[in-house]
């Protein structure tokens, strides 16, 4: 069976990952999730874009060998998307030596075939959006029409493709498939692009040493960073190797990218190098609108870039939301506030409210008091002859309809707000029941029968954001006691918890911000986030939730060996240690976690130069809450005794396997 195939833009090395590049793969991520949810197979690709001259002058730049660059920062971007809990399945370089055989035999092949000739380019360059311009569309100034950079002059001998021959034939292809192109702004963009008639494209670059030489003419140089990174959809399905097979991902049912790379790139020259190609084309492009920061285009200049990780983590430390919980919050943000057709503005404030509103106050607090509730009044667990109202099954059902209808129509916001309708449904059936009332006058039977609804809003919806925030959702079950969260066809059961079904112990998931977030850094806006005013509880409702973190036991106390257990110590072996930058005691160190690798910052650069720990075997608490030290995600915690406040190094008597067990 064909997988659903996903992709994002492969993004350029050159900066780091930032709210932009992680809204387009958080979309993706949720899109690959809910597809799944639903059964399907998929194929989820993301990646970095490296062959490009600006990544290449930004490492001569910072005086590293472009090669060394390019690794580091491909790394930095899948350490980023995993600790957002992104789930691709392929991250894919272009200077990978399988993409570069792919562009030199589509190079060769569209060559062949007249689709590719020779001439002389003479016109403007923009390195920042690497895009030609045609000496027509530019001004006096001579700055880029697309983001106003100054242009560079070129005057050389390359290679074109042949794009005006396809005009019609894309024209025609977006006319006949109104999906093609998402959403309709989009579509109409691209039709105006193509109204004013499309020139062939440079596709070759002299004189340039980073990129993909141009095949059997070394003279011309390499392949234009554009012509090479669009390829990488077709590399990540095997197309040259895998013979037919790769028709087992290939066409993309679902491209996504920003509404900058949209008309002009994946909208023409994209399909019309797989029309020249003889390929199907993708089913469906979809540009999102731009996050804007107070009203302005983020920029490095203008201070405004957010880098994900740090607004969650921000979010956890002004909270006490565990990391997870924190990031998987920072998902919901994006995707509840994510641009569609237009801009949106990204904002700290932003993100508190709908942290303290939509999470706390209405998905925590509906678990929350639901839980404690039949904690108190039933034992935890599910009275005899509990069921949803008819009503409330025949509502959530709807709500669980239009939210997948949403999601597939990429539509994140509109599938939240739906999805939240279940929870004001159960606050305003709760307001009416006053189910605390029923049971303290004794009627537990009608009691359990409200609460029940609570239980089955929960269930239903640690379903439904599960493609949002899968680390949330997995909680949600744990506390319900469900193995694991349920399939999204049976979102809503009526009858889903069994007599007798025992639940967990109630655990605030989202407690409530109380303190303004500590700035989040580097990154940050100069901008302070604001102080978000706590919504006070519902008035009247006792069982409101208290969200906040029991305080810890005193140091005293004796622990059990099951809370023991719950410690997970390995034996790491230490692969790579080096200096955590504008830090004298921090070192990043890299550990074979037996067949895992793992990252994690400890804080012994004053005991301990990287040298002298490579090859040296540690025990490390591997279960600890991710965190970000100084930009990096330490997953984990080495052990050491403590001499005076300085570390000295623990070690197993001989050397074991990487990963043993400590207990
Ligand atoms: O264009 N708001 O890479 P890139 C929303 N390598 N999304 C944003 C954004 C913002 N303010 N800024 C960036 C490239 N993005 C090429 C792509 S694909 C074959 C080659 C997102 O690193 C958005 O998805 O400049 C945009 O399309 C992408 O980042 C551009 O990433």
């Amino acid at each position: 069976m064909k997988r659903y195939y996903i992709t994002t833009p492969i993004y350029y090395v050159n900066s780091v990952p930032h709210i932009g590049t992680a809204l387009t793969t958080l979309v993706a991520d949720a899109c690959a999730r809910f597809q799944k949810r639903r059964g399907r197979a998929v194929y989820f690709l993301t990646g970095t874009d490296e062959n490009a001259p600006k990544v290449h002058r930004v490492a001569q730049e910072r005086g590293i060998p472009t090669q060394q660059f390019v690794d580091e920062m491909a790394e930095v971007f899948e350490r980023t998307w995993r600790a957002l809990h992104i789930e691709y399945d392929v991250f894919i370089r272009t200077t990978e030596e399988r993409h570069k055989r792919v562009v030199t035999e589509v190079f060769r092949r569209l060559r062949e075939q007249g689709d590719i000739y020779k001439g002389i380019y003479q016109g403007w360059y923009c390195i920042s959006c690497e895009t030609f311009f045609a000496p027509s569309k530019i001004g006096e100034a001579k700055t880029c029409p697309d983001c106003s950079k100054p242009l560079e002059w070129r005057d050389e001998q390359c290679y074109y493709f042949r794009l005006s021959a396809y005009e019609s034939r894309l024209r025609e292809h977006i006319l006949a498939n109104p999906h093609f192109i998402e959403p309709e702004v989009r579509r109409n963009e691209t039709l105006g692009f193509l109204a004013e008639g499309l020139q062939d494209v440079a596709v070759s670059r002299s004189g340039a040493e980073w990129g993909v030489p141009v095949p059997d003419d070394p003279e011309a140089g390499v392949v234009y960073v554009w012509f090479d990174a669009l390829l990488n959809y077709l590399t990540a399905t095997g197309w040259l190797e895998r013979g037919e097979a790769y028709l087992d991902t290939w066409p993309p049912d679902l491209q996504l990218m920003g509404k900058d790379i949209l008309p002009r790139f994946h909208a023409t020259i994209w399909p019309a190098m797989l029309m020249a190609l003889n390929l199907p084309l993708p089913e469906r492009l979809y540009g999102h609108g731009w996050w804007i920061v107070n009203k302005q285009k983020m920029s490095k200049s203008l201070g405004n870039v957010y880098a994900p990780l740090e607004v969650a983590q921000a979010l956890a430390d002004a909270s006490g939301c565990a990391l997870p919980y924190a990031i998987d919050a920072f998902r919901y943000y994006v995707l509840r506030e994510m641009p569609t057709d237009s801009d949106a503005e990204f904002s700290l404030e932003g993100v508190e409210t709908r942290y303290n509103g939509d999470l706390a106050n209405d998905l925590g607090n509906m678990l929350h008091r639901t839980l404690s509730m039949m904690h108190r009044y039933f034992d935890g667990r599910v009275p005899a002859g509990a069921r949803l109202d008819a009503g409330l099954a025949d509502l959530f059902a709807q709500q669980v309809a239009r939210t997948t209808e949403a999601y597939e129509a990429v539509d994140f916001p509109r599938g939240l707000r739906e999805a939240w309708q279940i929870i004001s449904a159960v606050n305003r059936y709760y307001d009416e029941q006053a189910p605390w009332t029923l049971a303290r006058q004794g009627n537990t039977e009608r009691a359990g029968q409200v609460l029940y609804a609570g239980l089955i809003a929960a269930r239903t919806l640690s379903v439904l954001v599960e493609p949002v925030m899968p680390q949330v959702a997995r909680e949600i079950a744990r506390q319900l006691n469900l193995s694991e969260v349920p399939r999204w066809d049976e979102a809503v059961v009526a009858d889903a918890f069994p007599a007798g079904h025992p639940l967990q112990e109630p655990v605030p998931i989202f407690p409530r911000l109380q303190a303004k977030p500590s700035a989040a850094t580097p990154a940050t806006p100069a901008a302070q986030p604001a102080a978000t005013a706590t919504p006070a509880s519902p008035a009247g409702q006792p069982e409101a939730t208290t969200t906040t973190e029991p305080k810890p036991t005193a140091m005293q106390d004796l622990i059990t060996i099951e809370e023991f257990k719950r410690l997970q110590i390995r034996i790491a072996t230490i692969k790579a240690a080096e200096r955590v930058p504008k830090s004298t005691k921090l070192l990043k160190l890299t550990l074979d976690v037996g067949g895992e690798e793992r990252v994690i910052v400890a804080g012994i650069a004053e005991e301990y130069t990287p040298e002298q720990l490579i090859g040296k075997q540690i025990p490390v608490l591997v279960n600890l809450q991710p965190a970000l030290i100084r930009g990096v995600v330490s997953e984990g915690m080495m052990l050491a005794a403590d001499v005076d406040g300085k570390a000295v190094l623990l070690h197993p008597d001989r050397e074991v396997p990487s990963g043993s067990i400590v207990r």
